[in-house]
């Protein structure tokens, strides 16, 4: 069970953690001996999608395209990671509804927005506060938490590594009885 090709695919606001949780997981899986591969929101907009900017209907084809490449990597017996913010319930549901049940794993990478702007790493949050930075996610433009994810985690509450452990054990359940 532990190879099966899936994809893990986090949502959450900037600066809640998901680049680093799944770095680090992908991470374990490789140390593993499993083919992994991690699409990174931010990263991918500099080739893939340098094309979509932050508007409803970019972020709606970014999430389409990430989806159909996980697609692919998936069909290619990888686990796939993504690390995008994905704010819309119905784009994550059209992302889900590319794969099998039990293939697409979603992971709520979850923080208050007041934490997330606290750490602020990139100012963005300090931008957008001060209207320099237009529609961005949890001021400008809204985030709709997932209501029914196969895993929420809390990473002002839970440590790095509990996060990963935590997803690494959606992967490979303890064995029933
Ligand atoms: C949200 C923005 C924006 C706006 C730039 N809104 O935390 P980061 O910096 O490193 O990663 C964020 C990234 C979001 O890209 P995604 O492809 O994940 O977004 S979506 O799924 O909504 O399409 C952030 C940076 O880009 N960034 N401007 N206005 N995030």
């Amino acid at each position: 069970l532990g190879q099966t090709p899936r994809v893990l695919w986090l949502t959450g606001l900037s600066g809640a953690g998901k680049s680093t949780i799944a770095n680090a997981v992908c991470a374990r899986l490789h140390h593993q001996g499993r083919a992994t591969y991690l699409l990174d929101g931010d990263h991918l907009r500099g080739g893939l999608s340098c094309d979509l900017g932050f508007s409803e209907a970019d972020r709606k084809e970014q999430v389409r395209r990430v989806a159909e490449v996980a697609r692919l990597m998936v069909d290619a017996g990888l686990i796939v990671l993504t690390a995008l913010i994905s704010p819309f319930r119905a784009d994550r549901a059209l992302a889900r509804g590319r794969f099998a049940p039990g293939e697409f794993l979603e992971v709520f990478v979850d923080v208050p927005l007041a934490v997330a702007e606290a750490r602020d790493p990139k100012r963005l949050y300090a931008k957008a506060r001060a209207g320099t930075l237009a529609s961005f996610t949890g001021i400008g433009s809204r985030y709709e938490p997932p209501l029914d994810p196969e895993l929420h985690l809390r990473t002002d509450r839970e440590a790095l590594d509990v996060c990963v452990e935590r997803v690494l054990a959606l992967l490979n359940p303890p064995a029933a009885g």
